[in-house]
Order: structure tokens, then C-alpha cells, then sequence
């Protein structure tokens, strides 16, 4: 993509009414824009990062099993009647009529929307294990809607729910949830922790929230600092491994690492005192096993062997889409702005050209720019006719991890630099191995 021909807003002033980096930096950045309080409008470079984060997301729940499916926003207000969630949902719940004075909502979350699919359609153990999930905007009616994308009131969030004909086979899911979530996060270069919660309106006794630590983090948290050693890494995970699953969640779960809902001063007080960590933290998921809560007051029932039939097993999984953006650059920024993971980020590598409209600068940016596209890379060229330090700001501002940097005075000796963004460090090189060096870093993500 050539600047000029772009649309990146980006903001030379810092805007008031943010009060977090993330936010401050989203804005600035041009990534977002306010529409109302708590919901935005995605600009070209956010709803880029947006369909990556989607992307690593859909691979990685498709690697471990789960089926994609898309339900819709407004739901009929039934069969939330039917769990009982209507009335115990709250304020947060958008609550509509429609013109027949039809009560509808705009979905909170989805698992009664889904277990009616269900119950219309599978009827064996036979069709079990089954789990579906969807990436959908949701809407909740926070009270205090704030900094930025992190507390929406409309957010992006992936759903996942699993039907299962025992309490052992749902909780295999649960395993594979975590397992998949923590490979997701990684992708993405963050480390969220898993951490024992609370289960709020969703229900249910098992369930973990996965937190990315911040200061600017909603929650408190409590940890042994052994946690953070963890790295999920390249594991070559069996999805179906029951026991390789569950040693995945042993051993990223032992260790204590809680919310303060669930937070245990004594066993806390157990841990060695210098590994004793009390921080904030940013969730940015969440899984749940809640068993036959919704199928047992839906009649989500199947056959088992012998005939009978039974309620099924549930859990169900989420990961906050939009938040993660936020998270993202809560944890890899610098005073200048942004600092994308390579797995993330919206364009592989910056261009700038030091002399725009010099015919030898113009025409080495555009042969990289040719070579970086034919890779398979998407470069953004900034061949706006501006000065030097301003292209930096802005290369620096929107946070591409590598940019190659192109001025008549490197041409005479064949050079041109690649800086990385995270490092600040540069080298020179001619540019057909500036551009073999981003093609490897990318091939060995
Ligand atoms: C799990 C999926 C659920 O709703 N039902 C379907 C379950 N879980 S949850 O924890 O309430 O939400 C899942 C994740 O969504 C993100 N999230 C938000 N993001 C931005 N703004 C909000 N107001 C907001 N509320 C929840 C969080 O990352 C959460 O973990």
C-alpha cells in the first residue's frame, strides 16, 4: 500500500478523553474512531489488525476441532426466557422492540441461541463431541464504558461452545480450549496467564480467565512469578490426546495465579515470599464448563447408548477480539508509539524514501515495494512529499516492526538500512537482501 493513496488519520495531538496508552495510541494512530460512548468505528490500519487477530483465532480453533458457524446480532428475547436469563441478565442486557412490539436484544453472548441449534438438530451421543463457535459482535450495556476498545459497550469477541455426552468428555474440551487459547495468545506475542475466576452470569463452577499483566490491567491479581516463566512454544499438541491436553492444563495451572474473586490469602501466603506477586492484569478470555445448566432448562437432551435420554454437557469459551488490541499495545509500546508483533502487525514493513521525487530514490523504493509484494508481504510505502523526520514519526507512531529506509546518498554506495522497530537498531544492506531478511523473518513466524 503506498501512503498516499491510504487512509491513515493519524493524530498530531494527543487526544484529551484518553486515558490509557492503548487508547491514546489507537486514536493517535488512526485506528480508531469514537462513534458514541463505548462503541468505534475501525478505521483501515485497526480493522486490519482486527481480521489478523480473527485470522490467527479461526486457524488455530480449527486446528484444535471446533466448527465455525455465524449467529446472529439481535436474538428473540424466548428463549432467553427459557434459561432464565432474560430477567437475571440485567442492565447490561440491550433490550429492543421490534415494530410487532416483539421483544429482541442485541446478544450479550451466545449460548442460548446455541443450544436451541442444537437441540433442533443432533439427537444421538452419536453426533458427540460437538463444538461450534463464531467471532461476532456483542453488545453489553456497561455502566462505565472506558479506555477505548479494553471496556466496550459493542466488542468483538470469539465464542466457542462445546456439547458433550459426559461431565469428562466436557471437560477434555475444557482442556482443549486452554491449550488452543494459549497457542492463540502466543501467535499473537503475548503471554496471558491462566488464572482461576469467578463465573459471573455465565454460570458454572470450573473456570479460568486468561489475564495479560499490565498496570493499566481492570484486575487484581495474585501470582506466583514461576507463572510467567511458562511458554507454550512449538508443542505439536494431539487435540484429541485427553492426557496430553490435561498435562498442558496441569502444568500451566498449578502454579497459583488467581483473580481477587477467587484470590486465597492463605494459600497465597504459602508461596515463598520473594516469588509472591499481587499486579493488574487485562482479560482477554475466558472459559467455562457450566455441565447441564442451559441444556437441562432448554430440553438440549440426546440419546445415549442405551436409549435414554440425557441433558448434554456444556462449556463455553471466549476471547475478547477487540480488547486484545488494547492488550496488544499495552504490552509493546514505546514513547513513540507502537510496537506490533510480527505476528500482528498490519503491514510487514514500512518504506520510506528519504527523497521523494528523486528519480534514483523512487525508483529503488518502488523495486522493493515490487519484490516485498511478489513475496507475498504487504509493505506501506510512504512516499508522501514530506519531510524525513515527519515520515519517522509516523512510521514510528503506527509501530511496524521493520522499515527499510531509502535516500539517494545510500543508493551511491548500493545501501539502503533496515531498522527494526522494537531494537531501534539499523544496518546497511543493499536492498535485495533487506528485502531477502523481512521475507525470512516472516517465513519463521
Ligand atoms: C464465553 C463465550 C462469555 O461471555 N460466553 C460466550 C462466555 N465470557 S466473558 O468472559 O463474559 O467474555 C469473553 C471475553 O470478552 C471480552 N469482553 C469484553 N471486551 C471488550 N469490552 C467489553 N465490555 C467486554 N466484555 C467482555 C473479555 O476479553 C472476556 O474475557
Amino acid at each position: 500500500m503506498r501512503l498516499t493513496r491510504y487512509f491513515l488519520p493519524v493524530l498530531k495531538e494527543t487526544p484529551a478523553e484518553a486515558q490509557i496508552v492503548s487508547h491514546r495510541l489507537m486514536l493517535r494512530a488512526g485506528m480508531i474512531k469514537q462513534a458514541s460512548a463505548g462503541i468505534y468505528s475501525w478505521l483501515p490500519m485497526g480493522f486490519k489488525v482486527l481480521r489478523k487477530l480473527e485470522n490467527i483465532i479461526h486457524q488455530e480453533q480449527i486446528r484444535a476441532g471446533h466448527i465455525p458457524i455465524q449467529m446472529p446480532i439481535i436474538q428473540s428475547a424466548d428463549l432467553w426466557r427459557e434459561s432464565g436469563r432474560y430477567d437475571a441478565y440485567g442492565a447490561e442486557m440491550l433490550r429492543i422492540k421490534d415494530r410487532h412490539d416483539r421483544d429482541v436484544l442485541f446478544t450479550p453472548t451466545a449460548e442460548e441461541l446455541v443450544t436451541d441449534i442444537f437441540r433442533s438438530h443432533v439427537g444421538s451421543y452419536k453426533d458427540l463431541p460437538l463444538t461450534l463457535y463464531q467471532i461476532q459482535w456483542k453488545f453489553r450495556d456497561e455502566v462505565r464504558p472506558r479506555f477505548g476498545v479494553m471496556r466496550g459497550r459493542e466488542f468483538y469477541m470469539k465464542d466457542g461452545y462445546n456439547f458433550d455426552l459426559t461431565k469428562e468428555d466436557a471437560l477434555h474440551a475444557y482442556n482443549r480450549h486452554l491449550v488452543s487459547y494459549l497457542r492463540t495468545y502466543e501467535r499473537m506475542g503475548l503471554q496471558a496467564i491462566p488464572m482461576r475466576a469467578d463465573s459471573g452470569p455465565i454460570g458454572g463452577d470450573d473456570t479460568h480467565e486468561f489475564l495479560v499483566l499490565a498496570e493499566t490491567g481492570e484486575s487484581e491479581v495474585f501470582y506466583d512469578s514461576q507463572v510467567t516463566d511458562l511458554t507454550f512454544g512449538d508443542r505439536d499438541i494431539d487435540y484429541d490426546d485427553r492426557a496430553q491436553c490435561q498435562a498442558v492444563l496441569d502444568e500451566f495451572t498449578s502454579l497459583y495465579a488467581r483473580t481477587d474473586e477467587t484470590h486465597d490469602e492463605a494459600l497465597f501466603n504459602a508461596i515463598p515470599a520473594d516469588r509472591r506477586r499481587v499486579a493488574r492484569g487485562i482479560e482477554v478470555g475466558q472459559i467455562f464448563y457450566f455441565g447441564t445448566k442451559y441444556s437441562e432448562s432448554m430440553g438440549a437432551t440426546v440419546a445415549d447408548a442405551q436409549g435414554n435420554n440425557v441433558p448434554v454437557h456444556m462449556g463455553s469459551h471466549g476471547i475478547g477480539v477487540s480488547r486484545l488490541i488494547g492488550a496488544i499495545i499495552e504490552a509493546s509500546h514505546d514513547e513513540n508509539g507502537i510496537i506490533w508483533p510480527e505476528g500482528v502487525t498490519p503491514f510487514h514493513c514500512g518504506i520510506v524514501n528519504l527523497k521523494q521525487g528523486d528519480a534514483e530514490a523512487d525508483a529503488a523504493c518502488d523495486a522493493i515495494y515490487k519484490s516485498l509484494t511478489a513475496l507475498g508481504l504487504e509493505p506501506l510505502y510512504d512516499d508522501r512529499n514530506e519531510r524525513a523526520g515527519g515520515k519517522f514519526a509516523t512510521m514510528d507512531l503506527i509501530g511496524l516492526p521493520w522499515r527499510i529506509t531509502v535516500g539517494p546518498r545510500g543508493l551511491k554506495n548500493g545501501v539502503v538500512e533496515l531498522t527494526s522497530r522494537r531494537t531501534g537498531e539499523s544496518q546497511e544492506l543493499p536492498p535485495e537482501q533487506a528485502v531477502a531478511k523481512i521475507h525470512e523473518i516472516y517465513q519463521n513466524l
